[in-house]
């Protein structure tokens, strides 16, 4: 079957159901003073990073990634706090044991995101609609915390749906509706166009995705790919013939960054690596997960690559562990070898919920993620990371 033929008369109902700031309204949840306010959740340190911000606070342009520092100068009177990473852990659990509840096919995507198959509950739940506020109303009422969920013939459309049912909302977008949907919609809009695509794609004057649905191939095949562009350009007419579950959780996450020019210096070596380690960190965190162990990799100028592994004394996801395990590997290989550095990667592996349950084990295992300075750097829209699957 041609991968955009499409059934109209057998669409299936997919919902993508997201929380409303998530951190944030489990603060709330807390502490009822915090309602209504301006709330940022993030490292306050001096290098700190905003993990999320109340929608009060986004109205003043606070958002996730932003430093903390101009957080501040945006909203001086919002709440700035750090977050609590076993607690959001533990509501984000009990989160989709509600949906399962729904759908016996629900497929999490990260601590506050979930798809869940919705075809041919309609006898058990009436229209979509409707469904989706009785979901919302279960959220609310067992947690708390407000949901958003976006309805569509698939994966793609409820995930662009989602954010505009956002904030508290639901919106339903069919499948002879999506193109006409997608189309004003800026090229960002479509989940896999990160910062790199984003840019290439502007290089073409291509800036929304019904100009990206109508482009010439050729020049889309250099800036995308040869082998994405055709892929890409479907997505963008809102095409999507993807399984619910194809993601496999990845067994490990990492980041690497090539220089400019060829490094040697030390401190500057671990500048790098340490932003490469919160890059690594959010993801993880992000996840839901726990490592096992970090690891370095190293390219010299003359193109020999090494990597280097090490397993933590407990599982844990906090950046100053996965720091303090890739310097300990950096300065141990640098002192083997002081070549001058091309590429210089971070990576974590061993992923897994029973890591985390280890690790209660430990003296203190949450210290290090819940006082991260930078709790939360930049996913994936916002930066060069890369997750991967199989070991490091
Ligand atoms: P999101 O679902 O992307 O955002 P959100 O829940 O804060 O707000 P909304 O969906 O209403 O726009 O992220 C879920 C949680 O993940 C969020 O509460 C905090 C965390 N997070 C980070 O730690 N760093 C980030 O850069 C982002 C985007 C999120």
């Amino acid at each position: 079957m041609p991968d955009d033929s499409i059934n109209f008369d057998k669409e299936r109902v997919i919902f993508h159901i997201d929380l409303d700031a998530f951190y944030v309204e489990v603060e709330r949840q807390n502490d009822p003073n915090l309602r209504g306010k301006a709330v940022v959740i993030g490292g306050t340190g001096p290098r700190g990073v905003v993990a999320t911000a109340s929608y009060e606070a986004r109205k003043f342009g606070v958002h996730s990634a932003m430093a903390t520092a101009v957080a501040r100068r945006l909203c001086p009177t919002a709440i700035f706090m750090r977050g609590n990473h076993e607690l959001y852990r533990n509501v984000s659990k009990k989160f989709m044991n509600i949906l399962r509840e729904y759908s016996p096919n629900v497929v999490p995507v990260s601590v506050d995101e979930a798809y869940l198959d919705m075809t041919g509950t309609e006898r058990l739940y009436g229209e979509p609609i409707d469904a989706a506020d009785t979901i919302r109303k279960a959220v609310r009422d067992a947690l708390g915390l407000p949901a958003s969920i976006g309805i569509g013939p698939s994966k793609l459309v409820a995930k662009v749906s989602s954010e505009h049912a956002k904030p508290d909302g639901v919106f339903q977008v069919r499948q002879q509706e999506a193109e006409a949907f997608f189309a004003p919609q800026p090229v960002r809009n479509l989940p896999g166009i990160g910062p790199k695509a984003g840019e290439a794609l502007a290089k073409l004057q291509i800036s929304t995705l019904g100009e990206l649905a109508t482009a010439p191939i050729g020049p889309l095949r250099r800036a995308l790919g040869p082998n994405n562009a055709a892929h890409v350009q479907r997505r963008a007419r809102g095409i999507d013939n993807a399984p619910l579950r194809e993601r496999v959780k990845a067994k490990s996450i990492s980041a690497e960054t090539t220089f400019e020019t060829d490094v040697s210096s030390r401190s500057e070596l671990e500048k790098s690596l340490k932003k490469l380690c919160e890059r690594v960190g959010t993801r993880l965190r992000k996840s839901g997960q726990r490592a096992r162990g970090a690891s370095i990799k190293l390219r010299y100028g003359d193109f020999t690559t090494i990597t280097r592994q090490r397993t933590f004394q407990a599982p844990g996801d906090g950046d100053q562990l996965i720091y303090d395990t890739a310097h300990a590997l950096l300065v141990t290989a640098m002192r083997q070898r002081g070549d001058a550095i091309r590429l210089i990667g971070v990576g974590v592996s061993g992923l897994g919920e029973q890591a985390a349950q280890l690790s209660l084990l430990d003296q203190n295992p949450m210290a290090d993620s819940d006082t991260s300075e930078a709790i939360d750097t930049i996913r994936d829209r916002f930066g060069s990371e890369s997750i991967s699957r199989g070991s490091v």
